[in-house]
């Protein structure tokens, strides 16, 4: 049997009213083009509307599987309107394309993109085996690859944004920005239109959650996830078929009898503040006021009614019409009113016809995650198609993501209406020769880069994904050697850092203490009759007391400096003939990187210096302590420490102590049966290399490691530790 390619979206690719008709969009023919081949193609998605009779939607659902590989997803009135109406477009589409000001927001809507969210997941669920593809397309489903991974670990997952994503700085205002970040992070490739896009989605995973990542790679709960830019096509096939049709003919015979002594300007798109249409007419106020014919010019706006169901759309629309009313009651003569405002689609080749007839195509969104219709209006033009002679001029807005690739057109700020009206001047009056040179490779790429290719390179890429491994099988063998050593009644010692690894990080490292669960787990170690439990950690004497010296457990403090071998015991420094003098010099240029560096802050221990930078701007952070680390590195060429650079630290300490000498300290290495070391930092390595024989070692995190064993989370790590002792 054919591995499935499910593609998940917002939107079947069928209409139901009431008869089932299948669209006709750039995805569909891009993905049954040639997934036929590889893949058994289905469709998941909502078929719109609202739909309560269970019999009716079984009926549906039965005709849309057999017939059309499509699953679909009921929606009832108020999830379509929390969901759809609510957080996906009007709190999440604002803030993709920067207009915060249009955000809205209302604490119910969550709960219904969580829901419709699961019930999208569920429906995935009930057809995919783990080795499928699932490709899952937009704004709307944001939550879904990270539902779909916990499930099914190695379902081969992609998730593609088709708006942009923006700064940090606006996807913040989002008050589940987080979650949403999390939830398109359980994808194995995330796909975006252009590099901005990628670079501000890596930004705000590590600004939200702290996630470091390199250019297309980013790994987290001991997986990764892959970025990479795929800039959308036009259905060429779709297009080259009708440009050699009747209808299309007719069509375009008849506008150019109307239009036959005018220059068309024409603008198609969705009815929706980010197409920059007000801005336009301001640009074309601009314009007319200037024009020295203006019986001779024609403005055509075909806008398709769009999210009516939003206030902010009804309100756009209005505005809309008034402002084209006050133009055209401006600048109509006897003969003309200059702009002919459409509200409404228009039949295919009827479209293709205009694309065809216009001497400019007049793209100006405010901001498009892509925008085909420029590419469209491209694709339309050249001598054949009995348009412009050597093809129209498109003027094209620079904050398209198609501007990236149709750079010959006339590029314009949308929010300069000067600019804009010097365009639409410029472009009716330039040369068959200039148009044409221009036109010919955009049309050319345009052609040759369709969707078909959009999808193909998604889909190759995201075949090409390892499966997730499941980290489960690997460490059930670690649970059984831990049981094993318990169980046959041989000794145990574990050595277990704090920060990180039991205890998740926090903050503040002063709130760190140990909350209810860990208490609760230390408890049931400490009362293990023959298991020695040692906290080892580079924190303080004072702070390790404070936390954990009740509890009867070992306890080494400052990596090593400072060892309690048991309850009773006193501590012992094991640094009586080290040397600090080195301390105070570095104190100084500590100072000088803790002032020029907001939210970083120098910890002054016994035996060390540590430089925190936790708190700082996390690029901003990291850039300065590599400065440090390579400052300290010269200073102190010839002193016996060293500098660590660890989790968000820079740390300096004398060399003879480490973790792993500690270690070795605390045990007579014939006692153990089993010794168990795990941490989450560099200053846990020194642990895993130690040359025992009974070694089991375990890294709690993402990052390169020595250990045997990898857990994700503290709480993982806590679980582990739990099945362990539990026979
Ligand atoms: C989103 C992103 C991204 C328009 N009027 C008629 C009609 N259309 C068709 C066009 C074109 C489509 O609608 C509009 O696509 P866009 O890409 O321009 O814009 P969005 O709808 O906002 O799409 C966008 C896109 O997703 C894909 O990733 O490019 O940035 O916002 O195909 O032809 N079609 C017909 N009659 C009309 O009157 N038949």
């Amino acid at each position: 049997m054919k591995r499935q390619l499910i593609n998940v979206s917002n939107r079947l690719p069928v209409t139901l009213n009431p008869e089932i008709k299948k669209s006709s969009g750039g995805l569909v023919a891009a993905l049954e083009g040639f997934a036929r081949e590889d893949f058994a193609l289905r469709w998941i998605g909502w078929p719109g509307g609202t739909m309560d009779d269970p019999h009716e939607q079984h009926r549906i659902d039965r005709i849309l599987r057999k017939e059309n590989h499509c699953i679909p997803v009921f929606l009832t009135e108020q999830q379509a309107r929390g969901h759809y109406e609510g957080l996906s477009n009007s709190s999440i589409w604002p803030l993709l394309h920067y207009m915060p000001t249009y955000f809205r927001y209302e604490p119910e809507w969550w709960p219904e993109y969580v829901a419709a969210n699961e019930l999208f997941a569920r429906k995935v669920l009930e057809v995919a085996t783990p080795d499928d593809l699932v490709w899952v397309h937009d704004y709307h489903l944001m939550l879904l690859p990270m539902l779909l991974r916990q499930r099914m670990p190695t379902l081969r997952i992609g998730f593609f944004l088709h708006t942009p994503f923006p700064s940090y700085e606006v996807f913040r205002c989002h008050p589940q920005r987080n979650e949403l970040i999390e939830g398109v992070l359980g994808a194995d490739l995330v796909g975006f239109h252009t590099f901005g896009y990628l670079r501000h989605f890596r930004s705000a995973v590590l600004r939200l959650l702290g996630i470091e990542s390199d250019i297309t790679t980013i790994r987290h709960h001991s997986r990764h996830t892959q970025l990479n830019v795929y800039p959308i096509g036009i259905n060429a096939a779709r297009f080259a078929e009708v440009l050699k049709g009747e209808e299309f003919a007719a069509h375009l015979k008849q506008l150019n009898e109307t239009y036959h002594d005018q220059k068309v300007i024409l603008s198609v798109e969705r009815l929706d503040y980010t197409k920059g249409i007000l801005r336009r007419l301001e640009a074309i106020d601009r314009f007319l006021s200037a024009a020295p014919d203006v019986d001779r010019i024609k403005f055509i706006f075909v806008s398709v009614p769009s999210r009516e169901g939003v206030e902010q759309y009804q309100e756009l629309r209005e505005e809309i019409s008034r402002q084209i009313g006050r133009l055209n009651g401006r600048y109509a003569t006897l003969n003309n009113s200059p702009i002919h405002f459409i509200h409404g689609s228009v039949q295919f080749p009827q479209l293709c016809a205009l694309y065809a007839r216009a001497d400019v195509g007049l793209v100006t969104p405010l901001i498009d995650g892509m925008n085909l219709v420029a590419k469209e209006y491209v694709a339309c033009q050249g001598e054949h198609a009995g348009g412009p002679a050597g093809g129209g001029v498109l003027i094209l807005s620079e904050f398209a993501g198609a501007a990236e690739e149709l750079f010959n057109a006339l590029i314009v700020n949308p929010y300069d209406p000067g600019a804009v009206a010097n365009a639409i001047r410029d472009a009716l009056a330039m040369d068959q020769r200039e148009r044409a040179s221009r036109m010919a490779p955009m049309r050319q790429r345009v052609l040759r880069m369709d969707a078909r290719t959009w999808a193909g390179s998604f889909i190759g890429d995201l075949a090409k994904q390892e499966p997730a491994v499941e980290p489960h099988r690997q460490i059930e063998e670690a649970i059984e050697r831990v049981r094993g050593a318990l169980s046959g009644g041989g000794r145990v010692a574990m050595f277990l850092d704090y920060d990180g690894t039991l205890r998740e990080i926090v903050r503040d490292p002063d709130a760190a203490t140990p909350t209810a669960p860990i208490i609760e787990l230390l408890e049931r170690l400490c009362a293990m009759p023959n298991l020695d439990v040692t906290i080892i950690s580079g924190r303080s004497e004072t702070d390790l007391q404070a936390f954990l010296g009740r509890f009867p457990l070992g306890l080494i403090a400052e990596h090593g400096a400072a060892i309690r071998p048991s309850h009773d015991n006193e501590w012992q420094r094991l640094d009586r003939n080290i040397s600090y003098a080195w301390k105070e010099e570095i104190l100084r240029l500590l100072r000088l990187y803790e002032q020029s560096t907001p939210g970083s802050q120098i910890e002054n221990k016994r035996t060390s210096l540590v430089w925190h930078y936790r708190n700082a701007d996390p690029e901003f952070g990291a850039w300065k302590a590599g400065h440090l680390a390579s400052e300290l590195a010269s200073l102190l060429a010839n002193d016996p420490v060293q500098i660590r650079h660890g989790r968000k630290i820079v740390e300096i300490t004398p060399s003879h102590i480490n973790k792993g000498a500690a270690v070795m300290q605390m045990i007579d290495r014939h006692a153990y049966d089993l010794i168990l070391c795990a941490g989450d930092d560099q200053t846990d390595e020194s642990m895993y290399r130690l040359e025992l024989e009974h070694l089991l070692t375990i890294k709690v995190g993402d990052r390169q490691t020595q250990a045997q064993y990898r857990l994700p989370s503290p709480a993982a790590f806590r679980a582990f530790l739990q099945r362990c002792i539990t026979p």
